[in-house]
């Protein structure tokens, strides 16, 4: 035990997003954490809404609870600054046990500024809106506005200053600066004062990360040159106001997005232009230094959509984070498929019950019986979460969800080892043929926790672990399936899975299980 002088010295360490070999972690405590994530609904950043969070988180049982803070609730006249709501909070969430990401509500939410105080959104002068190509004023502020700019910091600034004296325990382990950012009815602003900037030259960074030869944004970009206009001045504003912040209290910082659809995209400004959709991620990669990653917000139920847009933002330069994503059973699955891209969160949103719903975005309602999905998915992964963040870091999870008409999926796992994930056949016997679930709700996860063994759970599945080599397949056998669970980092053995549980493969309903299974060859 280090004498007391030592141990006021060493403090909790502050959370840091890390990155090695094309993979990433976020250290929280000084170690790789899994962010199991739950979002709350826009307006529930009161005290009085709080009261109809945490029955929905003690259901769901996230590690880490995204919470807006407004600036028109921390600065409601210029100047005057009230912390009372964020104090609040930690104090509430440290005694539910879970940590905290912000999400600052300024001078983009949702393209508005509809969460910035009266004196900012109400004054188009000090405060210029993006005007459009036929002269049009949007309701989206112009990224150009020095005076926003300096406005928006100065509270950001405050917040983090705020933070830093009110959180030594890191409670908050990120920060969302803004909220899907960007405009929507226009490519970008069309403002004398923009139309200047965009007729001189693209700066040299953005030139660089692009391998392009200088020139102005028409004359560089082409048919881009209006949206990555766009991208490349929010970015830049949310990356100074990022900064500010980071000068304070470096916490991580990421920016989220309203996607486009990966497939038919349509027109910027149909879709929100200039915030971090898939084309500019290069953009906001070399326009904000002090963003640690861009993170899709998923509404998208389809298959194909959703693992497009996992594979689009899981990149060797970008962590996956998904921010929010729908919060309807169909959604739930797509966990174990973001984890097998190595994303360090994942985050339903409108998780509370304050009697709001989403829909079509997201389930018709809010009960225990709704979330049960989401928290089968806890119940499975939390136990190991600190052991799956750190295998993840060295890319040895792998997951999967089921896609409808697709009843059989194989994952390699490594040079000796596939996975073969059947949806929708019985728990005893083979079948000729399987049919998928009724929909598809299935989903898996196999992590390789050492030689020839693994840490395999999954939900409306039987997981078969196969060897690549036929010859070696024809003599496998398991050495040891056992189930259990991690108590504080340690396996606790609850029993071996044997005969039928393990003669059909490893066949999973949807009960809570997570087994450790060693493969061996007669
Ligand atoms: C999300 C959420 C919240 C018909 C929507 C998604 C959250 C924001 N926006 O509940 O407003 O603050 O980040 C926009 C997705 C639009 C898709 C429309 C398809």
């Amino acid at each position: 035990v280090a004498p007391k002088s030592e141990m006021r010295r060493t403090e909790t360490p502050i959370p840091k997003l890390v990155s090695k070999n094309g993979r990433h972690a976020l250290l929280v405590d000084g170690e790789p954490f899994l962010l199991l994530g739950a979002q709350v609904n826009n307006s529930s950043n009161y005290p009085a809404a709080l009261e109809k969070v945490w029955p929905a988180m003690d259901v769901l049982k996230p590690n880490t609870v995204m919470v807006p803070i407004a600036w028109e609730q921390i600065e409601p006249q210029e100047g005057m600054f009230n912390f009372a709501f964020l104090d609040t909070l930690l104090t509430q969430a440290r005694q539910h046990d879970v940590r905290l990401v912000l999400l600052w509500f300024a001078t983009w939410k949702n393209n508005g500024p509809n969460y910035a105080p009266a004196w900012v959104k109400l004054d188009n002068k000090r405060f210029p809106r993006v005007i459009t190509a036929d002269g049009k004023t949007l309701n989206s502020l112009s990224p150009l506005a020095a005076q926003t700019l300096e406005a928006d910091k100065k509270a950001f600034v405050r917040l983090m200053r705020h933070l830093k004296q009110a959180d030594p325990q890191r409670t908050v382990i990120m920060v969302q600066p803004q909220n899907e950012p960007g405009t929507y009815g226009a490519p970008r602003d069309f403002s004398p004062l923009a139309q200047k900037a965009f007729d001189g030259a693209v700066p040299e960074a953005l030139v660089r990360k692009m391998g392009k030869q200088g020139g102005d944004w028409k004359r560089v970009f082409g048919g881009d040159a209006d949206e990555f206009f766009h991208a490349w001045h929010v970015a830049h504003y949310i990356d100074q106001v990022a900064a500010a912040g980071k000068a304070e209290y470096p916490l991580p910082m990421y920016v989220n997005a309203a996607l486009r659809d990966p497939f038919t995209p349509g027109l910027p400004g149909q879709y929100e232009s200039g915030g971090p959709t898939d084309n500019v991620l290069d953009v906001y990669k070399a326009a904000a230094p002090n963003i640690d990653l861009l993170a899709p917000d998923i509404y998208m139920r389809e298959y194909d959509k959703y693992i497009t847009v996992l594979d689009r933002y899981s990149r060797s330069d970008n962590a996956l984070l998904v921010a929010e994503t729908g919060n309807d059973v169909p959604f739930a699955r797509y966990f174990f498929a973001a984890l097998g891209r190595q994303a360090i969160g994942w985050s339903p949103f409108g998780i509370d019950y304050t009697r709001y719903s989403n829909w079509p975005l997201g389930a018709k309602g809010m009960s225990p019986e709704s979330l049960e999905p989401f928290a089968l998915n806890y119940r499975l992964v939390r136990p190991a979460a600190r052991l799956l963040a750190k295998l993840s870091y060295e890319g040895k999870v792998h997951g999967t969800a089921e896609q409808g008409g697709q009843p059989i999926q194989t994952l390699k796992l490594n040079e000796r080892w596939n996975a073969v994930i059947t949806y929708g056949v019985p728990q005893f016997w083979f079948r000729g043929e399987a049919p998928g679930n009724p929909t598809p709700i299935g989903a898996a996860l196999i992590a390789e926790t050492g030689v020839d063994e693994f840490l395999v759970t999954a939900y409306h599945a039987r997981v078969n672990i196969v060897a690549a080599d036929p010859d070696v397949a024809a003599r496998q056998i398991y050495d040891r399936v056992e189930e259990g669970t991690y108590e504080n980092d340690q396996w606790k053995f609850q029993r071996i899975w044997n005969g039928d549980q393990t003669d059909y493969g490893l066949n999973f309903s949807n009960g809570t299980q997570l087994l450790r299974v060693k493969l061996a060859t007669y």
